[in-house]
C-alpha cells in the first residue's frame, strides 16, 4: 500500500489533493484507488469551467460537475472549483456578448448561476484565473475580453459576485510562473503583489491566492531567497495560500528513466520544502496524479517519451515525486 499523502499532509494540518476528471475516474479502477488514497480535496480538470458548463447560452451541461461533486461527497473529499473566469475557457457565445453588449449581467448572472449551485460543495474558487501578463500593457493584467469590456474592475467584480453567490466559500485568485528567477517571473510576481495589494485595500471578498507550480526542469535553479519573500508578502496581507497544479514539465527525456524521476523528485522536494515552510500554505494540488492524464504530454507520446511529471507513472505505479511530495508535507 502506497503512503497517504493526504494523511501526511492532514498530520501537519494541511491538505492535499489533485485535479481529476470523473470519466477517467470511472474508466480507471486504478486511478480511483490512487485518488482515495492520497486525496482529501479534488479540483475538477475541465468540469467546472465556462465552456464545460454551459457551451452554449440556452444549454448548461453541468453532468459531470455534478458527478464528480457527488464522487467527492460520497468518498469525504473536500472539492476547490476552478475557474469561474478564464480568458481560455470563455465560451465563443458569451466572449462575443461580452464584446457586443459590455453588459456585466453576461458574467455576473454566470458567476451567480455557478457558484450559487455549487454554494454548499465546493470549498474554496479560483474565481479569476490567470489575470497577470507579464507583457500586458495595463498594471501587468492580461490583455483578456474582461479587462478590453469591463476594465481592470472586472476582477473585483467576479469576487464580489461570488461572494454573493456562495458567502462561505473561500475565494481565490489563481496564476502561473512565479517560481523562478528569471525577468519574465520577476515581472510577474511584482504585478501579482500589486493586484492583490490594490484588491485587499479596496476591501475586496479575497482571501486566498492559487500558485500552480508548473516547474519546469529546464528554467534554473529554485531560490529561497526569490520564492521566500513573495510567499512573505502574500502572507503578510493576511492571504491563505494555495499550491494549485503542481507538476514538473521535464527537460531531457533521454536520460535514464532512474535519472529523470530523481530529477523531478528532487524539483519538487526542493519547491515544497521551501514553499511549506510558509504557515500560510495550506494545502498542495497536483495538476493530475498519473502521467497517463498530464497536459504536459506531447501529443501521441508513449512510453519512454512521456512526460514523468506527476506522482505516478502511466501505469499508477508510484514515483520517486510521490515520495518526495509525502517526506516534504512531514517535514
Ligand atoms: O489540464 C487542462 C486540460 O486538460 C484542458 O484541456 C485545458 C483547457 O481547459 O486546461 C488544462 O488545465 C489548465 C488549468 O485549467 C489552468 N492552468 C493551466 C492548466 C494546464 O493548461
Amino acid at each position: 500500500m502506497t503512503a497517504s499523502l493526504s494523511t501526511a499532509a492532514t498530520e501537519k494540518g494541511r491538505y492535499f489533493g489533485t485535479a481529476v476528471r470523473i470519466d477517467q475516474i470511472e474508466a480507471s479502477p486504478r486511478l480511483r484507488q490512487a485518488v482515495l488514497n492520497d486525496c482529501g480535496f479534488l479540483t475538477p480538470e475541465i468540469h467546472m469551467k465556462w465552456n464545460a458548463l454551459q457551451p452554449a447560452r440556452d444549454h448548461w451541461t453541468p453532468g459531470p460537475a455534478d458527478g464528480l461533486v457527488r464522487f467527492a461527497q460520497a468518498n469525504e473529499l473536500r472539492v476547490r472549483g476552478h475557474a469561474l473566469l478564464w480568458h481560455n475557457s470563455t465560451p465563443h457565445w458569451a466572449e462575443d456578448e461580452i464584446v457586443r453588449e459590455r453588459n456585466w449581467n453576461t458574467v455576473g448572472r454566470y458567476i451567480e448561476a455557478v457558484a450559487g449551485r455549487y454554494r454548499d460543495h465546493v470549498e474554496e474558487w479560483d474565481v479569476v484565473n490567470e489575470p497577470i501578463d507579464a507583457d500586458g500593457s495595463t498594471d501587468g493584467l492580461r490583455d483578456n475580453v474582461f479587462m478590453r469590456s469591463y476594465g481592470s474592475s472586472y476582477i473585483a467584480r467576479a469576487l464580489e459576485a461570488a461572494h454573493a453567490a456562495a458567502p462561505k466559500a473561500r475565494l481565490a485568485i489563481n496564476d502561473y510562473s512565479f517560481e523562478y528567477d528569471n525577468s519574465t517571473e520577476q515581472v510577474r510576481r511584482t504585478a501579482f503583489l500589486k493586484l492583490l495589494e490594490r484588491l485587499k485595500t479596496a476591501g475586496t471578498p479575497l482571501d486566498a491566492v492559487g500558485l500552480q507550480a508548473h516547474l519546469d526542469l529546464s528554467k534554473g535553479p529554485l531560490k529561497p531567497e526569490i520564492l521566500k519573500p513573495f510567499l512573505a508578502e502574500i502572507a503578510g496581507m493576511g492571504l491563505d495560500i494555495a499550491i494549485t497544479e503542481l507538476d514538473v514539465n521535464e527537460h531531457d527525456r533521454r536520460l535514464s528513466l532512474r535519472e529523470r524521476d530523481a530529477r523531478v523528485a528532487d524539483e519538487v522536494r526542493r519547491y515544497l520544502d521551501i514553499v511549506l515552510d510558509e504557515p500560510k500554505v495550506k494545502g498542495v494540488t497536483t495538476w493530475g496524479l498519473s502521467d497517463e492524464h498530464s497536459w504536459l504530454q506531447p501529443t501521441g507520446a508513449k512510453g519512454a517519451a512521456l512526460n514523468r511529471g506527476l506522482p505516478y507513472d502511466a501505469v499508477l505505479e508510484p514515483k520517486p515525486m510521490h515520495r518526495a511530495i509525502h517526506a516534504s508535507l512531514l517535514a
